[in-house]
């Protein structure tokens, strides 16, 4: 639990951002239609759920500083007990000072008009221009009403100035709080891996993508989390080398690899672990080199994500050592140097070595900072946490030896960056070629003992 008064300090920190006689307005996000008059399962936009911890969507956070006393407001949907009935409980503005530690609250439905009086002479409005368009709009038609005011009777903010750059800064780092949720978050996703693993091997065969993902969000349900992050990906066989596939929906083949790239999502916190196995719990010779080449791609890769370092250098070496490999198998041919500097290894690792992690699966921030003199890679630094996922991924078509075709391999953890060097939050998930084997040998009806390698 991120405890409420975390929520204070982190508007608190917004407003000593912001000048005497400045607004700044946060906006929820709305419900998003699914089809006809249905909605997709609301989820809160991340900016504003980190200053408030409110999952209501239609509500508005306003902070102001007037003559050096600051101000927070909540703007959210008002009680309506026939819509409460139909569509479900609303905390209000009666209550929610007390629940989320704001000063006032009103109605949505004074909003509008509110804004107006609230913008009235202030010198900046701070806020996301573009971010969400129906907030937007409202912002845009009370600045309209200002303009167009009879001369003297009211004025509009001198000047907009964008938020994002630090909220991104602010959400770039976690306190122990959300650490505290983020390791919850993996624990219960590495738990939904280890289900999805065991349930592949008793049903070799006999089992569809989609199912696996059924293990996956049962095991999250089970565990507290109510829904995944993003969009599971369970992709066997050829679907492996397609990276966000999402379809799910074929058979799982005895001798295929299956992918599985699946967090879930607590508190509004992500998890995005992937797992690569064999439906059947034994690697064949093939699979086993490449997976060992991308394994070994992360672990060197892990090696030099601590403070100081950047991304970019882990990225660099999980290059050179699947292009190395790569040119070992004879996948790739010539020179490392050279491969490198002509990236020949983008036919089989095409995407990045890892994104930032937190409320968003691809969080906010920077991954270039500028100097004095010039724009560098971010250096790492404790509080922040990223993904390590290297992959390799063979299409079925690739001009390569035809035991390596059609096979994609992604290996990810999510990793917090220490003082000393990093934490790997998803560490018990299986992911050494003995352990996987270990693993999803331990289930099976009855074991012959060897693992038969073609
Ligand atoms: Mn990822």
């Amino acid at each position: 639990m991120i405890p409420i008064q975390e929520y204070v300090q982190r508007r608190q920190r917004l407003l000593d951002t912001i000048g005497d006689n400045d607004i700044l307005l946060v906006s929820a996000a709305q419900e998003v239609t699914r089809s006809n008059d249905t909605e997709y399962t609301f989820r809160q936009d991340s900016h504003f759920f980190y200053l408030t911890g409110f999952n209501e969507p239609d509500a508005w956070l306003v902070l102001l500083k007037e003559q050096g006393e600051a101000e927070s407001i909540l703007f959210c949907r008002d009680k309506d007990p026939t819509a409460e009935i139909w569509h479900g409980r609303r905390l209000g503005a009666d209550a929610a000072p007390e629940a989320l530690a704001v000063d006032t609250s009103y109605p949505l439905s004074e909003l509008a008009d509110a804004l107006v009086q609230l913008l009235d002479g202030k010198q900046v409005m701070h806020f996301a221009m573009g971010h969400l368009a129906h907030a937007d709009e409202l912002v845009l038609a009370a600045m309209n009403k200002l303009r167009s005011a009879p001369k003297q009777s009211k004025v509009a903010p001198v000047s907009i100035t964008d938020t994002r750059s630090r909220l991104h800064e602010m959400r770039l780092f976690k306190s122990p709080a959300e650490v505290a949720v983020m390791q919850a978050s993996a624990d219960i996703s590495v738990r939904a891996h280890q289900r999805a693993m065991l349930y592949s091997a008793t049903h070799v065969d006999n089992a569809f993508e989609y199912q696996l993902a059924a293990e996956i969000h049962h095991e999250f349900a089970m565990a507290g989390a109510h829904s995944p992050a993003y969009n599971t990906i369970v992709g066997s066989g050829d679907n492996a080398c397609i990276l966000h596939y999402t379809e799910n929906s074929d058979r799982l083949t005895k001798g295929d690899l299956v992918l599985i790239d699946a967090g879930a999502e607590l508190e509004g916190y992500a998890a995005d672990i992937t797992r690569t196995f064999p439906v059947s719990g034994c690697f064949s010779k093939p699979q086993a080199k490449l997976y060992q080449l991308v394994l070994d791609a992360q672990l060197a890769a892990l090696e030099v994500i601590k403070p100081g370092n950047t991304l970019v250098q882990a990225t660099n070496i999980s290059v050179k050592v699947i292009t190395q490999g790569l040119i070992d198998l004879g996948i790739l041919s010539g020179e490392l140097a050279q491969n490198v500097q002509e990236k020949t290894y983008r036919e089989f690792f095409m995407h990045g070595l890892g994104h930032w992690l937190g409320l968003d699966v691809h969080d906010v921030g920077d991954y270039k900072i500028k100097t004095a003199d010039a724009t560098v890679d971010r250096p790492l630094a404790p509080g922040m946490v990223l993904t390590v996922e290297p992959g390799i991924y063979i299409a079925p078509d690739a001009k390569v030896d035809e035991c390596w075709r059609g096979i994609g391999i992604r290996i990810e953890d999510n990793v917090l960056i220490t003082e000393k060097g990093h934490e790997i939050l998803t560490i018990k998930a299986p992911k050494t070629i003995t352990d996987i084997e270990a693993l999803m040998s331990l289930n099976k009806p009855s074991s012959t003992g060897n693992s038969e390698r073609a």
